[in-house]
């Protein structure tokens, strides 16, 4: 990920017709966003799961490579992990402690199956997990060989303000609120787009006992 810290105004709203109970999907500069893919029994479904995940491979607090701490703390699933410390951006393949990334659960790979296809599966689900007064800096998805291959994310507990810019650095913004149970795929000419979270509302959302937002990206890293 390249972080940087510039964020603009210009920012947008969608409302959607409901389809087959769900409502239609939305774009937004060439994201698709699926407003409450999961529904609430699926979202607690997940929660388990990724309980499961993280006490293999515990959340960390990552540091930029210029040291500065990120208010995000972070770890994986998969057969790569994406990490950042003093060393740079990088996946990896083991937790910074040592141990093996547990593996991605399938009930997550289901959500790629149903939106993305078999084609290809992800290596690596990064979970980001954000408190109170966390946020993502824009940046760009980069790390990866294959930009060719899409990026899910998966957002479950407090809503979050999702910005997204250019492919190019600078420039106008826009932004939605993602919710739980909100899927976005990044891909095609929106697959390199700048992105980040500007603040997540928390208290919003009762999923997650104690507050805050889950949010999972899988990703094609080979
Ligand atoms: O939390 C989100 O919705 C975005 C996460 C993200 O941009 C990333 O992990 O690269």
């Amino acid at each position: 990920m390249l972080i940087f810290e510039e964020m603009a105004g210009n920012m947008s709203r969608f409302g959607s017709p409901a389809q087959n109970g769900r409502p239609a999907p939305v774009t937004l500069r060439g994201m698709t966003l699926y407003p409450n893919h999961l529904d609430r029994g699926a979202q607690e479904a997940l929660l388990p799961e990724l309980r499961h995940v993280i006490a293999a491979a515990p959340l960390v607090s990552p540091v930029t490579p210029w040291g500065k701490p990120m208010s995000v703390r972070m770890t994986s699933a998969g057969q790569f992990g994406w990490v950042s410390d003093r060393r740079g951006y990088r996946y990896a393949d083991h937790h910074p402690s040592g141990t093996e990334w547990p593996p991605i659960p399938e009930s997550v790979l289901d959500i790629w199956r149903e939106i993305v296809g078999t084609a290809r599966l992800p290596d690596c689900c990064l979970i980001n997990f954000y408190g109170e007064g966390a946020r993502m800096g824009l940046h760009q998805d980069r790390d990866e060989a294959d930009f060719g291959q899409p990026v899910l994310s998966v957002s479950l507990g407090d809503r979050a303000r999702f910005r997204i810019g250019d492919t190019e650095k600078g420039g106008p913004t826009e932004s939605l609120w993602l919710g739980s149970g909100d899927v976005m795929v990044m891909g095609g000419p929106a697959r390199l787009a700048y992105h980040g979270i500007d603040r997540i509302d928390f208290g919003s959302s009762d999923l997650l006992p104690k507050g805050g937002r889950i949010n999972l990206t899988l990703r094609v890293v080979t």
